[in-house]
């Protein structure tokens, strides 16, 4: 559907998209003069769009080292995902890549469209990260150096237990989790949050992009990706891409219903991580994709479109998270919401229904018991109508 069809659909998507489209333009006029920093934030707009403008709203300097850690990770990332790259040239590189990150003459071609760019003009980020501050240097170094160790170890290794799948995701998503919290100590405003809640925010968001992609990644070309670990899996078919075919439809529901619930371990320590955060900023730009992941969590349960087309969450939705996610009653009401949701779409002849009630009964305990479930604006109407 057109934005215009979308619009008469959802009128009320309107003031929330306006006002989204008017912080994108706000947030064009500030790029930097400089051309190394005004090439890294014009490139972040590129890359991720709704993100760029939740990263836009922290404080000058933490917002530089985020803005450098993640066209960082989107470029070693880059490097990962080029399937043209003989495994003894992408190793090394990868093993490296926090040492090219000090060195402004290194570069190598890679990625196509916009990440080509980024890899073609690389000097521009290393330019940029020789200016921050040594604290934000020294916590991107060092998750650079442990995410590619990581990636060049699964390089060769295909992902079959629920320990690998948390092993990988760690690398990808969990360091990253563990990168910011370390930023935001160096920025002063934040307490360095312990590891293992870190580690989950990442864990959570990342198991989401790999329940939703399903398709896109099985169908990659030249050669399927595949995330989703064989423990799983192999309890419903024979092979990973046997989940797409349409004879297999009921199995297909039941592993992608097995992943949810493998997903929702990790929404407790979230909760707990967002609870501890101080600085509104901050809080803001860790929350919005948690509640983004939680939107799409519930858009995919018990959905067969995972494995037919693109399940994504509407743009007018992702408008109204943006604007309305503002503090930690948001939050408790919007997984407080999503699991009474989720609970009411669990098919008792699901072969985990016991098991993804008592993680929802957790949650929704957790949410209560937060005591602002009462205090809330109105988030919650918003995540609930996103499975009505
Ligand atoms: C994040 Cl610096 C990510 N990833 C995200 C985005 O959120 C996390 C990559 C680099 C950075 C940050 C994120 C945000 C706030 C707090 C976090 C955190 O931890 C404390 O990361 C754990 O997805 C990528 C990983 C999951 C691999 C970590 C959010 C984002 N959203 C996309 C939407 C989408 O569908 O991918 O990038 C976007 O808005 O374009």
């Amino acid at each position: 559907m057109g934005t215009l069809g979308a619009l008469v659909k959802h009128p009320d998507d309107f003031y929330p998209l306006l006002k989204l489209k008017m912080a994108a333009r706000h947030a064009e006029k500030q790029i930097p003069s400089e051309p190394h920093w005004g090439f890294c934030f014009s490139m972040l707009h590129k890359v991720s769009r709704s993100f760029a403008l939740v990263i836009q709203q922290l404080d000058t300097k933490l917002r530089n080292a985020v803005c450098i850690f993640y066209l960082v990770l989107r470029a070693l990332d880059t490097v990962e995902d080029d399937t043209s790259i003989a495994t003894d040239v992408k190793v090394p590189i990868l093993i490296a890549f926090h040492r090219h990150i000090y060195d402004r003459s290194w570069h190598f071609s890679c990625g196509t469209k916009d990440y080509k760019v980024l890899m073609d003009q690389f000097h521009h980020v290393s330019t940029a990260f020789l200016e921050l501050e040594k604290g934000y240097q020294d916590a991107i170094e060092d998750i650079t150096k442990r995410m590619g160790a990581g990636m060049a170890k699964f390089i060769c290794k295909e992902v079959e237990t629920v320990d690998d799948y948390d092993e990988y995701c760690h690398y990808v998503a969990g360091l990253v989790g563990l990168g910011l919290s370390k930023l935001f100590h160096a920025s002063g405003a934040e307490d360095l949050a312990p590891d293992t809640l870190s580690n989950s925010m990442g864990l959570f968001l990342q198991k989401t992009n790999i329940i939703r992609d399903y398709l896109e990644d099985i169908n990659e070309i030249p050669k399927s990706r595949m995330f989703w670990p064989r423990q799983i899996w192999s309890k419903y078919v024979n092979k990973l891409e046997d989940l797409k075919y349409e004879e297999n439809s009921v199995k297909a529901v039941q592993c992608l219903n097995d992943m949810v619930t493998n997903a929702l371990t990790h929404m407790e320590d979230c909760l707990k991580y967002m609870s501890a955060l101080r600085d509104p900023a901050i809080f803001k730009f860790c929350a919005i994709p948690q509640i983004m992941a939680i939107g799409t969590l519930a858009l995919c349960y018990n959905n067969i479109e995972v494995f037919r087309g693109v399940v994504k969450m509407r743009r007018g939705l992702t408008a109204k998270v943006i604007d309305r996610t503002n503090s930690m009653a948001d939050v408790y009401g919007a997984f407080y919401d999503f699991s009474c949701m989720l609970k009411t779409k669990v098919d008792s002849k699901d072969p985990n229904a016991q098991k993804t009630l008592a993680r929802l009964d957790a949650i929704t305990k957790t949410c209560r018991e937060s005591g602002v479930l009462n205090k809330r604006t109105i988030l919650s109407s918003t995540i609930a109508c996103i499975v009505s």
